[in-house]
């Protein structure tokens, strides 16, 4: 059982290395930002709040996201363990997701450290809707306002692993797996 946070600023690239870290490792992938999308592209009420949020760099209410994320953990029963990519995103989700994981809790969380002028050059490069310049600026704003406090919250409690995401794809990979073997070992292995 591994349970793992992918944590850093929007856009360096953490929907990418989960999406190779699931496959290999065969954990469930959970992305609030796919979530939110997919909700939005089905024009559901949870999309319709969303939407104009996201639109603009901010972001959704924690309750919302909350629920989102809460369901799919409970109704996981593969046994293998998560990855969350995306949440928590502020203190209020990391507090919620602490409740649902009881005595457990995470065995690592990697910390993706990045540049904002790459990060709006990255942004600009993949072309989604709230992808635009002023769009991606606020994003930067908000994750240093509300999501950069919970990187001292983790490494105060020994679980959080520096990665450095500005190298290439395959070399963040190579680290991103370094560093969750590195603190697994630490924790005695996996569950
Ligand atoms: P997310 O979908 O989580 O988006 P992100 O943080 O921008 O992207 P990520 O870091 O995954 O980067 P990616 O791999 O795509 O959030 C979108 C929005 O949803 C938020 O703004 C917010 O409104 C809402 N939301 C989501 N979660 C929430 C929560 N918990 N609470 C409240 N609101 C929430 O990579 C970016 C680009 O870089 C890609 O083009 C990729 O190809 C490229 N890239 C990746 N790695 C690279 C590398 N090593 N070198 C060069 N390019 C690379």
């Amino acid at each position: 059982m591994l349970r793992v946070v992918l944590l850093g600023p929007p856009g360096c690239g953490k929907g990418t290395q989960a999406e190779r870290l699931k496959v290999r490792e065969g954990l469930l992938h959970l992305s609030t930002g796919d979530l939110l999308r997919a909700a939005v592209a089905a024009g559901s009420p949870l999309g319709l709040r969303a939407k104009p949020l996201m639109d603009a760099g901010k972001l959704v209410p924690d309750d919302l996201v909350i629920d989102l994320v809460r369901d799919r953990i409970a109704a996981d029963t593969s046994g293998k363990g998560f990855l969350l990519d995306g949440f928590p995103r502020t203190v209020p989700q990391a507090d919620a997701l602490d409740r649902v994981l009881g005595a457990t809790g995470l065995d690592v969380v990697v910390y993706y450290v990045l540049g904002d002028e790459e990060i709006v050059r990255r942004g600009l490069g993949r072309g989604r809707a709230d992808d635009t310049e002023p769009v991606l600026r606020e994003r930067l704003r908000v994750y240093r306002a509300q999501t950069e406090p919970l990187v001292a919250r983790y490494r105060r409690a020994g679980l959080l692993e520096e990665v450095d995401a500005a190298g290439a794809i395959d070399e963040v990979e190579g680290l991103t797996k370094a560093a969750i073997a590195r603190r697994t070992r630490k924790g005695g292995g996996t569950r």
